[in-house]
């Protein structure tokens, strides 16, 4: 499955994940044997292979000619693309989408190859031993689509309001491929947005690129809303000689989000968080979740009454991202990173791997209007020099490609941070009755009574990024100790009540939504080898605390302004 609507109806398209591929490994007990790998799919989810961290070839023939464009939308975490048996594509990180065009192919058939690698190596600044698990393999589809002399690159749609009036601006690129000198055509576009209509007229000399903008003012506009998650579709269309050879549609929602002194305004309506942090990870699927498991993880969070997920640490599948625009789920999602103190940032390679996870997850997010924030590097070095060189050119990054959302960082360096200047919203991790042993609502008041004093955060919005406790799922003793679903339950219900009723705070995310995999070689102690903060364990049952968080969750409603209402 690629999107949870059409994207083409001119273009063909085909997946070729979705069956079994031959899977080589490249080291270790079965090296050079052949065995079938169900794709999308993580390799740790077949039994001898649960372990394996190494490289590993996929194959898989396919029949075609002419122009293609191939689309990986995840590989973990590293790629390497063999078409025929020439490389032409390298990819690094696992949570980012790619394309390569190929020009020309002959006809007949032609096997696609790709390499994946999991290794944490000298070439990885981001993928490193963690508190949740870089797998391996081929974790999100592939497909092939086929073009003509013409394609559609991307669809951007900005929402804004403007003297009362709704406005759509409507960014496009088209890439004309293969066009023969001496050569010309006459290109037309038409666009429409429910019943407004557009269109480009240009003609084309040479093999270029066009990007194109237009802005609509909307007559008559349903709002988007956690309440009513209501979409529009974008479609585009390319003529040429009469006949439509190309077309692109995406799906958008009007919506603004903005900040306002200390509130986090969404259609003007001052915004209350109740939400968990997300690692895509599941026991039988590893991070390659299929749709039906994941919209069931949206079920389970919207039923315990909360309104928004934060993507910790990385930028999401597209299907999540897809079915959070259709339930009205607000998300909070991030680039990747977790924890990388300065001499991990100091990495040759991290500024330029970090700065691409940006640029890919802004241009293929951008129209989800479930994405209300984008965070940047969670927990890493906010309280250094050199870390704030980079928190800045990040957020100068982010705002120069989205001037529509704020953005934030997840911190734990509060009292030393040096950064609460530069974000829209300061976020804090807190575990007050976890790892640091006090009431809750004393430590939200030293937290935040720094920020204020000598943090630099004066007057800005303030979220709690997370807050929990661990708690096996299972475990129970007559004391409520420490990792019993019981203490666990009263951690939450005192960390999130405490979070809601502080006046300052604009919500919480709950560390976490399930227990997780953490990477072998991290380690840190952590009973069965994985982050039990889960609120549901990693099949998704729940515990003690996801009723207890549900109960305080429902009695908060999504906006302050309907509490004084
Ligand atoms: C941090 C971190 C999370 C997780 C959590 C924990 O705040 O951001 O990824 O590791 O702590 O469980 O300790």
């Amino acid at each position: 499955m690629i999107r949870t609507f059409e994207t083409h109806k001119v273009r063909k398209q085909t997946e070729l994940t979705g069956c079994l591929w031959e899977f080589e490994p490249c080291c270790g007990e079965y090296v050079r044997q052949k065995f079938m790998l169900a794709t999308p799919g993580c390799w740790e989810t077949h039994p001898l292979f649960a372990d394996y961290r190494g490289e590993g070839v996929y194959r898989k023939y396919f029949q075609g000619e002419g122009n293609i464009r191939i689309e990986c939308k995840g590989v973990s975490h590293t790629a390497t693309v063999y078409l025929d048996g020439k490389q032409i594509a390298r990819h690094y990180n696992a949570y980012t989408p790619f394309s390569v065009i190929v020009r020309n192919m002959e006809a007949g058939e032609h096997l696609l190859e790709i390499k994946a690698d999991n290794r944490f190596n000298e070439d990885s600044a981001l993928h490193i031993p963690n508190d949740y698990m870089s797998y391996g393999g081929i974790s999100r589809p592939i497909v092939v689509e086929w073009l003509g002399e013409f394609y559609f690159e991307f669809v951007h749609v900005k929402t804004y309001r403007k003297d009362g009036k709704w406005h759509a601006g409507i960014d496009t690129a088209v890439s004309v491929l293969n066009m023969g000198q001496n050569e010309e055509r006459d290109i037309l576009i038409k666009g429409q947005i429910g019943k407004e209509e557009f269109c480009w007229e240009f003609s084309v000399e040479k093999q270029e690129r066009f990007e194109l903008h237009t802005d609509l003012e909307m007559d008559q506009v349903e709002v988007w809303s956690p309440e009513s998650p209501k979409l529009y579709q974008v479609e585009l269309q390319l003529f040429q000689g009469g006949e439509k050879v190309d077309d692109l549609i995406d799906r958008f929602g009007f919506r603004e989000v903005c900040v306002h002194g200390g509130s986090i305004l969404l259609n003007g309506k001052s915004l209350r968080i109740k939400g968990v942090c997300r690692h895509e990870d599941h026991p039988d699927y590893g991070c390659a979740i299929p749709y039906q498991a994941i919209y069931n993880d949206l079920v389970l969070i919207q039923q315990m009454g909360a309104n928004s997920i934060r993507t910790a640490h990385y930028p999401n599948d597209e299907i999540f991202l897809d079915l959070c625009d259709e339930l009205g789920i607000l998300v909070w999602e991030e680039n990747h990173a977790r924890g990388l103190e300065e001499d991990r940032m100091k990495h040759p390679l991290f500024e330029e791997q970090a700065e691409k996870v940006i640029r890919e997850m802004i241009a293929c997010h951008y129209n989800h209007p479930s994405i209300y924030i984008w965070g940047i590097l969670n927990e890493c070095a906010s309280e250094t020099a050199y870390g704030r060189s980079c928190y800045e050119k990040q957020f100068h990054l982010i705002r120069e490609m989205d001037d529509t959302r704020p953005c934030t960082f997840a911190s734990c360096k509060f009292f030393q941070d040096i950064c609460f200047d530069l974000p829209d919203v300061i976020s804090c991790n807190l575990y007050p009755r976890w790892y640091v042993d006090k009431p809750v609502r004393d430590y939200l008041d030293e937290v935040y009574g720094w920020i204020e004093e000598d943090g630099k955060g004066k007057g800005k919005p303030f979220i709690v990024s997370e807050i929990g406790a661990g708690g096996l799922y299972g475990c129970h003793n007559a004391y409520r100790g420490k990792w019993t679903e019981e203490y666990q339950a009263d951690a939450l219900t005192e960390q999130v009540t405490e979070c809601l009723e502080f006046s300052e705070c604009l919500g919480v995310y709950i560390w976490q939504f399930c227990d997780v995999r953490v990477s072998r070689e991290w380690f840190a102690g952590r009973p069965r080898e994985m982050n039990n903060k889960g609120i549901v364990d990693e099949y998704r049952r729940p515990k003690a605390a996801y009723e207890r968080v549900a109960e305080i969750f429902k009695r908060y409603s999504n906006y302050y302004d309907s509490d004084k209402a």
